[in-house]
């Protein structure tokens, strides 16, 4: 076979396809999309270049996965070396030494006795690979009839059949009626009529984990394996944890042996102006998952992080027996491993979460100034994390956050949406200008949109 030219160049990166229809996008509107095409094609700091040459303000690092900021340096040459000096390594019944070296590292971040980490592609695999230890857990420690997961409405944990079963988003479910069937949910946090226009976490609404008893006395105790919540749901729209709210679900869950599992995929490495949303609201989860900031989201990777009695608990029975029958080809890839090492040194040399919670009142009073803007019915921020929530147009849900969100690209600004909610996550490197950027271009395209 002849080698053709775009095999050896990649021009084919910098300039609009000639044909899109080979490409099936993910969450997308595929048909709209096509017919008006927005790309992206190269990245630095705070910016994403267009193919017609615009400079986009990143508002959203990426899909919340950007902490450090576009094209690091440190990254791009911690891939390359470990790209030159070894691809790939088998990961079951073989390993490398990287990857040690990072679960080191993780949980050496991690509060508490977090110690054990184990390494997916995403966080939807994070996620699954977390309801499966729990399971593996409570059959380890001889409950073996602790197999229901309970989730929560509008919670986002991925697009698994783990992932979906537990979530609580009814667009990710309806398509795909084969769930896990031994799911439950508790109800959201969200109460705007208690909590509008809040700044942090809500002081209403802490009994709002007290369904949970009510789980416990429906199922009963002794089949409940794990219940599993974002500590701030970001994808449904910003939706921050009242005060005491968490701290009540872990102290339900401990009097009834339950596991919590805490989704950190989108709060941890200093989304809230702390390392982990663990460590920012002071409750211990028995599993995290991660991924996203990992790794600066350069290279893909998530994990799950357990708690030392979690891992121990397996840790028994004969030694030359596969405690987890469980994990990925890519689990702990050498390139994500050093991609995610040198994100993490990044992190510390560059003191990013403690940059997060020092700019987060600037954010915080920024953001809300937009209140009274045309549209807006709700915001709410955490740490380096706001939404801003408008009213629909009658009978067209989503519509108005949409035009606003293509408003803004064209405007020079990335925001995200979810319904009609524009949610809004910058790398934690933002400048106040750019923060001022980011509110005035949002501002502007409110007095725009119909
Ligand atoms: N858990 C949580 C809490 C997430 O936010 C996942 C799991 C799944 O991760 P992967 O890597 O499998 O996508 C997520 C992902 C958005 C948006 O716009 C959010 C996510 C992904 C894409 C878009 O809110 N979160």
């Amino acid at each position: 076979m002849n080698t053709r030219v775009d095999d050896i160049s990649d021009d084919y990166a910098t300039r609009t396809p000639n044909n899109l229809d080979a490409l099936w996008l993910p969450f997308t509107a595929n048909r709209q999309f096509k017919a008006a095409p927005r790309l992206l094609v190269s990245a630095a700091g705070m910016h994403y270049q267009s193919v017609d040459g615009r400079q986009i303000l990143d508002g959203t690092a990426g899909l919340w996965c950007v902490n450090a900021g576009h094209g690091r340096r440190e990254i791009i040459e911690a891939v390359q070396r470990q790209s030159e000096r070894m691809d790939y390594a088998p990961g079951f019944q073989m390993a490398h030494p990287a990857q040690f070296e990072l679960a080191q590292r993780l949980v050496d971040m991690l509060p508490g006795d977090l110690e054990h980490a184990f390494f997916t592609n995403s966080g939807s695999e994070a996620v699954d690979t977390a309801l499966k230890i729990a399971l593996a857990y409570h059959q380890a420690n001889g409950a073996p009839t602790r197999t229901k997961l309970i989730g929560r409405e509008r919670g986002y944990h991925g697009v698994g059949f783990g992932g979906i079963s537990v979530g609580g988003i009814g667009a990710n479910r309806k398509q795909f009626r084969n769930q896990l069937s031994e799911t439950d949910h508790l109800p959201h946090t969200h109460a705007p009529a208690h909590n509008r226009f809040c700044r942090g976490e809500p002081a209403w609404g802490a009994h709002l984990a007290d369904p949970l008893e009510s789980l416990v006395q429906l199922h009963g105790a002794e089949t409940i394996a794990a219940v599993i919540v974002e500590p701030m749901a970001g994808s449904t729209g910003v939706l921050i944890p009242p005060v005491g709210y968490l701290q009540r679900l872990r102290e339900i869950c401990d009097r009834h042996g339950i596991l919590l599992i805490f989704d950190e995929v989108i709060t941890g490495f200093g989304r809230l102006g702390a390392g982990f949303a663990c460590e920012k609201f002071d409750v211990i989860p028995d599993l995290v998952t991660l991924a996203k900031g990992l790794t600066n989201a350069a290279v893909p990777m998530g994990a799950v992080v357990a708690r030392k009695g979690i891992y121990d608990a397996l840790m028994t029975g004969p030694e030359a027996m596969i405690e987890l029958f469980h994990g990925y080809t890519y689990s702990g890839h050498p390139l994500a491993c050093a991609a995610a090492i040198a994100t993490l040194g990044i992190y510390r040399d560059d003191e990013l979460f403690a940059r997060a919670a020092d700019l987060a009142p600037y954010w915080e009073e920024a953001v809300h100034g937009l209140r009274d803007r045309a549209h807006v019915t709700d915001i709410r921020t955490l740490g380096l994390v706001a939404g801003i929530e408008l009213e629909s147009r009658p009978g067209k849900p989503g519509a108005r956050a949409y035009d606003a969100f293509t408003t803004c690209f064209e405007k020079g600004l990335l925001t995200r949406t979810t319904g009609d909610i524009i949610a809004l996550s910058p790398p934690l490197i933002v400048e106040r200008a750019q923060i001022d950027q980011i509110c005035d271009t949002i501002g502007e395209t409110l007095d725009e949109v119909a």
